[in-house]
This record gives C-alpha cells, structure tokens and sequence, in this order.
C-alpha cells in the first residue's frame, strides 16, 4: 500500500549540544544552520529535553522555536514534547528556593544536580518559559504515540491525551511547587517496556489503548540502557518490546553521536498480532 503521509522525523534529547543538532539537521536535509526549514511538507518531532548537560540549551531552544516558525511557513511541521529536563529549568528559574524531594532538597539545587547549565538559566527569557510551558506531553502522529519517557506516569494526569497534555500545561502554568515536585520524580521514571522486566508488552498496549496510536516512539533513556551495546557505537533508533516500543535517544550528553529517525510508512504487519488485539480490546 503506498503511504500518502508526509515524511516523519524524529530526533531524541539534545541536551544543550545545538552544534551536534544543527549537523543531523543539515544532514537530513530538514534545515539549514540558521534555522531555514528545508524538509518541505515533512514533520520532525524533538522528543523533550532540550537542555542542561550541555553547553547551550537555551540556543537549542531558540533554534527549534525558529525552526517551528520557519517550516510552518514553508509548508512543514516542527513538533516538541515536554522532558523532565525542560520542567526542571523552569522550576529552577521561577521556583528555585521551593522545597523538593529531590536529591539536593530545592528545585534549584536538585537542577544544579541533574546537570543544570547556570548560564542557561541566565539565558532564560519569559517568551522562552512560555514556549516551554506550551510543549505537550504526548502525540499522536501518523500511528505513532509520541512520549519523551518510557514510563507509566502520564496515566496519573488522566486517562486520554487531552487530558494529560491539558493537566500537564495546568501545572507548568501554575504555582503548585508539590504537583510540580511530582511531576519532577514521576519524570524520571523510565524502562517501562524493557522486556527484561515483566508485563513490558502489557504496559505499551495499556499506554497505547488509552492514549492511541499503534507503536510507541520516545526518548528520555539513552538507547545503551536497553541494548548492551556502548554508546559510542548507538547510530540508530532501537526498536523494542515486540516492536511496540522505539527508543530515539541516542545519549548525545554521554558522547553518543545522535541521530534522526526517519520512521518507514506505518505497517501493522510487522506489529505481533497478539498484542495488537490486546491494544485494540482495553
Ligand atoms: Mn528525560
């Protein structure tokens, strides 16, 4: 069956590294080093976390805000998700004294902790923390549900996508420090379709039932985690939990190279049939 879609890319957490970004954009073909779209009718997704661990994160941020209002006037589509990381700048910068239960005790400190870049957060402007404020926390495009983490937790927020993506905005507009602390510790979770643990095929149908689309693609655990392959040798995206599940982020902070996924045209064939009418019953 030929695909009538346009293309879809998608490109896991950058982590401040715009230079490394700007190469496999270019590469790809999807825009150039100013932010110029050049992917005509395609979508390129950004799967969260933008920033800390690397050098300039709030560049990485005007980039692909440019890049967004670029390929929406030349006929393409820059989507972003919200990554813990990007919750993270923003309770450091509005709320840094605020109680955390994270490991330094203050958003802050905890920010600092997880790999923080304090030159960012001097960078940081309002229009950049309402863009941050807008990112959803999940989509659905062509067959596929979107997520930056492998991780059970959105069902906290609700059991549909508006609704996630709706309560996750409320709080990311809100001064609610404690919803803002639990959605920090629910953001780290991850390996919830790691087929090394059981119910792994069970979890991705759950998520994919409530939420829709067929196949899973996020970022937010570097691909060496799941593989046992060394990140230095991950060029790719990995595709896992009986196909249900494809990890994209190619741990640029860690010193993999990185990567854009180009996800083929969507074939249910190569999903088990198994866990489809599991997905498709719930
Ligand atoms: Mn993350």
């Amino acid at each position: 069956m030929l695909s009538t879609e346009p293309p879809l890319f998608l490109i896991g957490d950058i982590h401040g590294h715009l230079e490394n970004l700007i190469r496999h954009l270019r590469y790809a073909g999807l825009a150039n080093s100013n932010a110029q779209w050049l992917g005509a009718d395609a979508q390129l997704w950004f799967m969260g976390d933008f920033t800390d661990r690397g050098p300039d994160g709030v560049g990485v941020i005007d980039f692909v805000m440019r890049l967004q209002q670029n390929a929406a006037r030349r006929g393409g589509h820059v989507g972003a998700l919200l990554g813990n990381h990007d919750v993270g700048l923003v309770t450091a910068k509005l709320f840094p004294n605020a109680p955390s239960s994270g490991s330094k005790g203050t958003f802050y400190t905890d920010w600092v902790d997880y790999g923080g870049t304090v030159s960012d957060l001097q960078k940081l402007q309002p229009h950049h923390i309402e863009w941050l404020r807008n990112l959803p926390a999940m989509a659905v495009v062509q067959n596929r549900l979107l997520l930056h983490a492998d991780a059970m937790f959105y069902l906290h927020y609700g059991d549909t996508l508006a609704k996630v993506n709706a309560a996750t905005k409320e709080l990311m507009y809100s001064t609610n420090t404690e919803g803002l602390d639990e959605l920090l510790g629910f953001a780290g979770e991850r390996f919830a379709f790691d087929e090394r643990k059981a119910g792994a095929v069970m979890r991705a149908s759950q998520l994919l039932a409530y939420f829709g689309g067929r196949q899973i693609i996020h970022g937010h655990t570097p691909i060496d985690k799941l593989s046992s392959e060394p990140i230095e040798r991950i060029t790719r995206a990995y595709t896992y939990c009986s196909g249900l599940a494809i990890d994209v982020d190619g741990g640029i902070y860690k010193g993999g190279a990185g990567f854009v996924y180009e996800a083929p045209p969507f074939d249910p064939e190569l999903l088990p049939t198994d866990t489809l009418h599991v997905a498709q019953e719930n």
